[in-house]
């Protein structure tokens, strides 16, 4: 068994457990990330677009800005489209802020490029992981090498940002997490195309067919998402029938859909949860290990982030002024936030999607709810300010 020793060991190389290691590395605390994917998958894997506010701020302050502010675009607002007319919600006016298109996986890269720049160790293709005495004072990780070497990290404290299908949340002991749980009857068909976006910044749509997004990439590769079953197979959908059915739920006055060849398709579920607690003994949960959100609100990259910025702090308290109070307090100070991120998500996605077990009177609500929120400065206030993003701290 070959075996290491660092301050913090983090288990898993997405959003989350990278920001972690990189925030550590800039005050000076050893820490070590072990991935089970290897570094070209998690740098080419497909998932959010949207950068909250704060978030953008973060990794501009650490040094991460660069690429983000060059390839990346800034959007000072966005768009809701319901039943056919076209709502602008303009951030600047409402809340002075922006967020920022720049893909998830392009936050990986530089995150991962900047980690190993710093000379922080990232072990990929790690397999076997497994956490251990996180409850008695020595905790420590072992996991076999690409090499298949059984190795073991030693640290003080184990940083648990290896996902929803990790396995740092099981490892709590039985009965301990409390699971707060809603899945939606609906799905995202999601798809990448080379096809200049026919918009300059988002469009989501309510329409009775069910909803649809128009994001984008860059300029020449737009992504799309229609509402489909959750278990939607991917054959129901050849590219003619998903243009069609994204020009029916996108149209409004004045807007042309431009079309292109569809690369990359794929239907992701949608679900809200949240394990309480987040820690136990020196095991600490962050992101998506803890907590998923639909992505209607664009909030899973983003919460996942403030997270480790939550807990970069006070480890940094716990180990430079031997204060372990904001580590006692990670699980309710990060929670405060979470539920407002999950409020906000399930709220877009009630209002943006079709329900089938709605009646009339439901979709007239619904309809009436979005015409208030979009047509009363409150309403546009209140929305621009969870979307741009909550405070980080
Ligand atoms: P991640 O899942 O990103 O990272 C966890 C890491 O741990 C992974 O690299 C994994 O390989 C690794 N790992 C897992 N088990 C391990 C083990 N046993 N040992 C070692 N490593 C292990 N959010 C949006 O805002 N907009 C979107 O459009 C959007 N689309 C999404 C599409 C999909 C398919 C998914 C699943 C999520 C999407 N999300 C979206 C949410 C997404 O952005 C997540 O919130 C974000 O990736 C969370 O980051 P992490 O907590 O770091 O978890
Ligand atoms: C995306 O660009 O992939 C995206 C944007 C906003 C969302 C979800 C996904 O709410």
């Amino acid at each position: 068994m070959s075996t290491k020793k660092t301050r913090i060991g983090i288990i898993g190389a997405g959003p989350a457990g990278l920001m972690l290691s990189h925030l550590l590395h800039l005050s000076g605390i050893d820490n070590v990330v072990i991935e089970n994917r290897s570094r070209e998958y998690v740098e080419n894997r497909i998932r959010a677009g949207i950068l909250e506010y704060e978030v953008a701020q973060l990794l501009r302050e650490t040094g991460l800005g660069e690429r983000m502010d060059t390839v990346g675009h800034r959007h000072d607002g966005t768009n809701f489209l319901v039943q056919g007319e076209l709502h602008h919600l303009s951030f600047q006016d409402l809340v002075g802020k922006h967020v920022m298109l720049y893909s998830q996986h392009e936050v990986v890269r530089d995150l991962i490029a900047a980690n190993l720049a710093h000379g922080v160790e990232i072990i990929f293709e790690a397999s076997d992981v497994a956490v251990h005495d996180f409850e008695n004072g020595s905790p420590h990780i072992t996991y076999t090498t690409k090499e298949g070497v059984a190795s073991r990290l030693d640290c003080e404290i184990i940083a648990g940002c290896d996902g929803f299908h990790g396995i740092c949340r099981p490892a709590f002991p039985a009965g301990m997490i409390i699971e707060y749980d809603r899945t939606y009857p609906f799905g995202w068909l999601g798809i990448l195309a080379e096809a200049p976006p026919s918009k300059d910044e988002l469009i989501y749509a309510n329409h009775a067919n069910g909803f649809a997004l128009l994001s984008m990439r860059s300029p020449t590769i737009s992504r799309l998402y229609l509402q489909s079953e959750p278990d939607e197979p991917l054959e129901n959908w050849p590219d003619d029938r998903i243009w069609e059915e994204l020009a029916v739920r996108l149209a409004h006055d004045g807007f042309h859909l431009t079309t292109g060849k569809i690369f990359q398709k794929s239907v992701t579920a949608m679900r809200s949860y949240v394990a309480e607690p987040m820690q136990v003994g020196k095991l600490f949960l962050a992101g998506d290990a803890a907590h998923i959100v639909p992505p209607t609100g664009a909030k899973g990259l983003n919460s996942a982030i403030a997270d480790v910025a939550i807990l970069h702090r006070a480890i940094e308290r716990h180990i430079k002024q031997n204060d372990p109070e904001a580590l006692n307090n990670y699980t309710p100070v990060c929670l405060k936030r979470i539920w407002q991120i999950e409020r906000f998500s399930w709220w877009m996605t009630s209002m943006m999607h079709k329900f089938d077990h709605h009646n009339a009177f439901d979709a007239k609500m619904q309809a009436a709810e979005l015409n208030y929120l979009l047509t009363s400065s409150a309403g546009q206030q209140t929305l621009a300010e969870n979307y741009v993003g909550l405070p980080l701290h």
